[in-house]
């Protein structure tokens, strides 16, 4: 196995229940190294994307809207990659299974999941379920410089001319 990266995603359900000090908590006790962190707006793009290989779900447009916040007013997640030995098992151990009420009580899905009467999981995480998943998904979310430490090749290159935000 050896060292790996792995994406979390504290979901809109996670951030509107004031969940993020909790599951970062329980995300600890992996000893896990947290590699980068951002708080990302959620557009339909990254979502069908994150999502890609759910398309053809029956829930797939209900997913999207609820990885969008669509369901809970605010249109952002917490996104992070731990990085460290076996790391993509030892967060999917702790996140539990991804239906909430079949989660393991202690686990994050099964302490503060639910499904919703419409049928939505909103069980509070993401985790990457599997090296190619992780790779495809750090790369989807962060760029090399928002991450300290790279496993992942990268490439130096002169950038483009891009127009970016600066303090006033
Ligand atoms: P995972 O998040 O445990 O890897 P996936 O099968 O990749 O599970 O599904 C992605 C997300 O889609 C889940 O976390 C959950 O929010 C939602 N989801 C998965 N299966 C169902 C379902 O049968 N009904 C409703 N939502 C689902
Ligand atoms: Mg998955």
């Amino acid at each position: 196995m050896g060292i790996e990266q792995t994406l979390v995603l504290i979901k809109p359900d996670g951030l509107k229940k004031s969940l993020t000090g909790n599951i970062l908590t329980r995300l600890s006790e992996t000893r896990l190294e947290i590699a980068g962190a951002r708080i990302v707006h959620v557009n339909r793009e990254l979502a069908e994307e994150h999502y890609a290989l759910l398309k053809d779900q029956p829930f797939f447009e209900e997913l999207i809207k609820y990885i969008m916040g669509e369901f809970h007013e605010r249109r952002k997640v917490m996104a992070l990659v731990y990085h460290g030995e076996a790391a993509i098992q030892k967060v999917r151990t702790i996140c539990g299974a991804t239906n909430p009420e079949e989660a393991d009580p202690r686990s994050i899905r099964g302490a503060y999941g639910r499904i919703t009467t419409s049928g939505i999981y909103e069980n509070a995480i993401h985790a990457s379920a599997n090296p190619e998943e992780a790779e495809r998904e750090v790369r989807l979310w962060f760029s090399p410089e928002e991450l300290v430490y790279h496993i992942y090749a990268v490439k130096e290159a002169e950038a483009k001319r891009e127009k970016k935000l600066f303090w006033a």
